[in-house]
This record gives structure tokens, C-alpha cells and sequence, in this order.
């Protein structure tokens, strides 16, 4: 039998850690032959509703289900993990500025990073879902500095599928058949989804570009992208309450392609540490276009970029460099 994997869930009684810790239990994050023990950690306010979600995790009997750790002591939550998803930070609330929410969450970030770099199982993989995602990630990076700086990144899978489904809705046609969009940059609103390289396969087999198919250009490069942009938002005004089940399936899918793989001619998009490509400052959590192998993520190269995607690219950059200023101006 296989040994079973330990896998941390911070704000784990949170809306989204309610979503993600059953589809993790069920196998939806490593397959259905891998056992898991789940770590679920919050805060001592949230202690006795986290212990709740420990006996509903009980009650649904799941076989792959090994173990459940609930605890509020982050170094009991980070001991001998394989993989942790950081779902758990300091949400912004009505007329907090901007540098509380982001002083507020580099300590927190600071603080998860040494329980994580001192007692996490070595080669962790490291998952940074809670906002601001990136910059959140680079603070983590930043005060491990023994984890790989390839073992940390950060959600944009939740915007590049939420790109595959706008696609998919236009075009009429499967999800599963429309794939190589790409999330470049910040996961806020100057991200920037770019379909250029994306193709769909058409039910004689054929591929073809997203743009030749949807041939609305006006469309691709002004309402898709601000719906791409704009969707968790959109989500709130509806559920008056902010994205959940897709935040926790997009955060399975991402551990599962960067663990099992991309497939063949597929690539998907995440949020890593910037080494340069394509001119994007090296230094910043930015989310690239990669390809998965043999548990580690590499930015696929040599895409063209047409001048339209260049001032996206710089732009949702510049928020980026400016976010790690304020966080930088947050340590001192
Ligand atoms: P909730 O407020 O429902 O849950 C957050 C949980 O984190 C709470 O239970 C809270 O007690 C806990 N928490 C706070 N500080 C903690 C700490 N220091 N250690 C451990 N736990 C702590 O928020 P939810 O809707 O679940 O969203 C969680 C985070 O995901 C938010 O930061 C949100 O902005 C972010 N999102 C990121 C997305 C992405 O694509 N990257 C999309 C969805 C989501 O908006």
C-alpha cells in the first residue's frame, strides 16, 4: 500500500477549506489510490467550527481518508507535511487601507514561512491560495530560504479556468476541448488572459486557434478579458459571498498537474518565482504559462508576444513590483 501523503489546509474553516478538504479526502488532489492525511489548521476564534469540519471529515467515512490533524498551534499543522495549501490570511475589510490588510498578512506569511522551513517534510510543495496570492508567496519564499524556491508558488489556476470557460460558453463547445490560455502576471484585476496561443479541438479532431474560431477580436481583447478580470467579483454579487468551490477545485487541479503532470501539448498557467522570462522583472511571483514533469513546473518559452500583450504583461507587473514594496515597507 502507499504510504500517505501529508497535506496541510490553512483557513481550513473557511469557505474554501470547507470546499477543498472533502475533494481532497475523496482523491480529487493526488488520485484515487493515494492516501492522505489532512492537516487542517486556523486560528484560535475559529477553533471549535475547524473541529466541527474534523467531524463531518469523520462522519463521510472516506477509505483514503488516514488521519485529520485540527489544530491552531501552526508548527503542530506544519510538522512532516508534503504539500501545503495556505488558504488562510487576513481578508480586507470595508475602509482598512490597503498597507493594514498587507502588514497584516506579511506577518502572517512570515511566521507560517519558518514553521514551514523548520518542520515541513523536505521537498514540501507549497501552495499560496489567500490574497494578495503573489505577493503572500514571495513573502513565504522570502523567510524559508531553505524550501527551493521551486517548491512555492501561488493560485492563478482559478483565472485561467475561469478563462477556458468563457471560451467554452462563446464557442459553444466543451470545456475539455479548449485549452493554452495563459493567466500572465498578478492575480487581481490587472491580470491579463491572453488567448493567442489558445486552440480548441474540433469534434473532427482538428485544432484550431481560439482566435480564427471565435473571429470577434473586439471581443477577445475587451470583454473576455474584463469578464476574466472581473469574475470573482461578479461571483460575489451574486452568492454574496466570494468564490469557493472553484477557488478549491482550480487549487486541486494546480497541486495534481504540478505533482502527476501536465499532459502532452497542454500547459497550464501558475504562479512562480520570475527567473527573467519573456522580461518580466526576475524577483516577482508572476504567473507564466508551464509545463509539469516529474513534479517540477517549468515556463514554457518562446511564445510570441504582440505588442497589445507586452503593455499587459509590463502593466500587471508593475503592480507587482509595487505590491513588494509595500510588503518590503511592511517588514521594517
Ligand atoms: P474565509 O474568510 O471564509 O476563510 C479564511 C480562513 O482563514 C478563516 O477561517 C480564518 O479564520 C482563517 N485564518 C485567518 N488567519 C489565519 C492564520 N493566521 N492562520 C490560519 N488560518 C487563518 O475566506 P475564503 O473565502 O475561504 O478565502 C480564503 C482566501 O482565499 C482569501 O484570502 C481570499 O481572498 C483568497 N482567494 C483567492 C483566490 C485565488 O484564486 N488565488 C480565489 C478565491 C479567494 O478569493
Amino acid at each position: 500500500a502507499q504510504e500517505p501523503v501529508r497535506v496541510l489546509v490553512t483557513g481550513a474553516a473557511g469557505q474554501i477549506g470547507y470546499a477543498l478538504v472533502p475533494m481532497i479526502a475523496r482523491g480529487v488532489l493526488l488520485g484515487s489510490n493515494q492516501p492522505v492525511i489532512l492537516h487542517m489548521l486556523d486560528i484560535p476564534p475559529a477553533a471549535e467550527s475547524l473541529n466541527g469540519v474534523k467531524m463531518e471529515l469523520v462522519d463521510a467515512a472516506f477509505p483514503l481518508l488516514k488521519g485529520v490533524v485540527a489544530t491552531t498551534d501552526v508548527v503542530e499543522a506544519c510538522t512532516g507535511v508534503n504539500i501545503a495549501i495556505m488558504v488562510g490570511g487576513f481578508p480586507r475589510k470595508e475602509g482598512m487601507e490597503r498597507k493594514d490588510v498587507m502588514s497584516k498578512n506579511v506577518s502572517i506569511y512570515k511566521a507560517q514561512a519558518s514553521a514551514l522551513e523548520k518542520h515541513a517534510a523536505a521537498n514540501c510543495k507549497v501552495l499560496v491560495v489567500a490574497n494578495p496570492a503573489n505577493t503572500n508567496a514571495l513573502i513565504l519564499k522570502e523567510f524559508a530560504p531553505s524550501i527551493p524556491e521551486k517548491n512555492i508558488s501561488c493560485l492563478t489556476r482559478l483565472d485561467h479556468n475561469r478563462a477556458l470557460g468563457q471560451i467554452s460558453e462563446r464557442l459553444n463547445v466543451q470545456v475539455s476541448e479548449v485549452k493554452n490560455v495563459i493567466i500572465w502576471g498578478n492575480h487581481s484585476s490587472t491580470q491579463y488572459p491572453d488567448v493567442n496561443h489558445a486552440t480548441v479541438k474540433l469534434p473532427s479532431g482538428e485544432e484550431k486557434s481560439v482566435r480564427e474560431l471565435v473571429a470577434d477580436d473586439a471581443w477577445l481583447n475587451g470583454e473576455f478579458i474584463s469578464t476574466v478580470q472581473q469574475r470573482g467579483a461578479a461571483i460575489i454579487k451574486a452568492r454574496k459571498l466570494s468564490s469557493a468551490l472553484s477557488a478549491a477545485s482550480a487549487a486541486c487541479d494546480h497541486i495534481r498537474d504540478w505533482v502527476l503532470g501536465t499532459p502532452e501539448g497542454t500547459w497550464v498557467s501558475m504562479g512562480v518565482y520570475s527567473d527573467g522570462s519573456y522580461n518580466v522583472p526576475a524577483g516577482l511571483m508572476y504567473s507564466f504559462p508551464v509545463t509539469c514533469r516529474n513534479g517540477e513546473w517549468s515556463i514554457v518559452q518562446g511564445l510570441s508576444i504582440d505588442e497589445f500583450s507586452r503593455k499587459k504583461l509590463d502593466l500587471t507587473a508593475e503592480e507587482l513590483t509595487e505590491e513588494k514594496a509595500l510588503a518590503y515597507s511592511c517588514l521594517s
